[in-house]
């Protein structure tokens, strides 16, 4: 690819004086989704007249903010052959970017501390076996061998009877995914405009008919939606209605120390979860705040109590500074499961509802939606993930694999 040829700055992507009038689809919000299903748009299904459009920069959302773990030790048989696709495509796509993504295969430990968590342990690697993703129940003994730096009693607390084992857990790096679809897509012919917020949609006998921007209105007959934290404003402007609502999630990262933890480690009953990245900084996490907020600030009270429970696994962390902390806006569904595809709007397509889980969906999301939008027909790896799920009560619940959002 000759990058000086198009990209005379030497940049990763183009930038345009204008918006066109019209696109056969606008994409709204580059975040690692709305990249992913332009890149698949333009790459499987040859629709290039695309834009994306960005109020801020891309990947300047949940995309680059989360804690990038990759897994797909879910616990409906939906979320699980949906989640595994995606691994199967992370695994190419360092190579597929050309782009190194440090997508980096870790193994995922789920700690139980107690016997109803230990219950749902076993049944969580009971599904994944049969859909063939590797997952196993095992036993404090397996634990204490592979993690020996870890105090088994949690300070004599909440001793660990012991977790789910899932061997393809992984990490990546976040803001990488999303240069690597934005790149991707840019090469194929996608303009992604950053710095234009969409203001309003326009629909016309229930169709689709434009948007409104802070730059101008565009004309099109397909729109995907994909703004994590903002969803329920951008449902406002087409006049539909979701059960998602918005929590600050927050995360914060330490000092560099050197290489000790491979492993991903999460206990949903402490609320933390803790990895270590390639540059050696922890990655620490703990569960939403408790209470709904459109907001990315974050507190002090999340850093002491993270702080206080993370210690109470690895005691000898105790001089270990924090050197940044954020926060996320989550939208979280009531079934914790993803909310995809048409909408009761003709050529209004929806992906929203990604909750504290969304980036390791990035893949397949992108992949999924690119075919919805493409064909105008519902991908069968989605189907269970409909926004008339709620009207029938047709519910995919995966609270208890949703790693921290409770
Ligand atoms: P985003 O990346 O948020 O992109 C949406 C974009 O839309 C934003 O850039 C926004 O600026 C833009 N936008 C909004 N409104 C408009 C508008 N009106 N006009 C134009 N643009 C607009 N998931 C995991 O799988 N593993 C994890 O370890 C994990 N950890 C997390 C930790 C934290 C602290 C947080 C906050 C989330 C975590 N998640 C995790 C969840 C994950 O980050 C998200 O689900 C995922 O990134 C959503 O991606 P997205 O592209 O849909 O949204
Ligand atoms: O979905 O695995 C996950 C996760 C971990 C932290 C936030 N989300």
């Amino acid at each position: 690819f000759a990058l000086s040829r198009e990209h005379p700055e030497g940049r990763m992507f183009r930038t345009y004086a204008d918006l066109k009038d019209s696109y056969d689809v606008v994409i709204i919000g580059a975040g690692g989704h709305g990249l992913a299903a332009a890149y698949y748009l333009a790459r499987d299904h040859g629709i290039t007249n695309v834009c994306v459009l960005e109020k801020g920069y891309i990947g300047g959302g949940n995309t680059g903010r989360n804690t990038t773990i990759v897994r797909s030790n879910y616990i409906t048989p939906e979320g699980v052959r949906f989640y595994d696709a995606s691994i199967k495509l992370w695994e190419d796509l360092s190579e597929d970017f050309d782009l190194n993504l440090f997508y980096s295969r870790r193994g995922h430990y789920t700690l139980a501390h107690t016997d109803s968590a230990l219950r749902t342990m076993r049944w969580r690697a009971e599904v994944n076996k049969h859909y063939g993703v590797e997952s196993e129940l095992v036993g404090p003994e397996f634990i204490q061998r592979e993690l020996p730096m870890m105090d088994m009693s949690c300070g004599g607390h909440a001793p660990v009877l012991g977790a789910l084992y899932h061997a393809p857990g992984a990490i990546a790096r976040h803001d990488a995914v999303a240069w690597g679809y934005g790149r991707g897509a840019d090469r194929r012919g996608v303009e992604i405009h950053q710095k234009t917020e969409v203001t309003g949609i326009s629909v016309n006998s229930g169709k689709v008919h434009g948007v409104q921007t802070s730059r101008g209105f565009i004309h099109t007959e397909k729109i995907l939606c994909a703004v994590a934290g903002s969803t329920p404003r951008l449902l406002s402007m087409v006049d539909l209605q979701s059960p998602i609502y918005i929590h600050p999630l927050q995360a914060m990262v330490s000092e560099p120390t050197k290489p000790w933890l491979n492993p991903i480690i999460v206990s949903g009953s402490l609320h933390v979860y803790i990895s270590q990245s390639a540059r050696g900084e922890l990655v620490l996490g703990a569960s939403l705040d408790p209470y709904e907020l459109h907001s990315t600030r974050s507190t002090l009270d999340f850093t002491e109590g993270l702080s206080a429970h993370i210690l109470e696994l690895f005691p000898f962390l105790s001089h270990v500074k924090i050197v940044r902390q954020w926060a996320g806006m989550a939208d979280m569904t009531p079934d914790f499961a993803p909310i995809m595809g048409k909408t009761p709007v003709e050529g209004f397509y929806l992906d929203a509802g990604w909750g504290t889980w969304g980036f390791k969906a990035t893949p397949v999301a992108g992949k999924t939606m690119a075919h919805t939008v493409a064909s105008d027909s519902i991908h069968p790896l989605i189907t269970k993930f409909s926004l008339e799920r709620f009207r029938s009560y047709a519910l995919t619940g995966e609270k208890s694999a949703a790693s921290v959002g409770h």
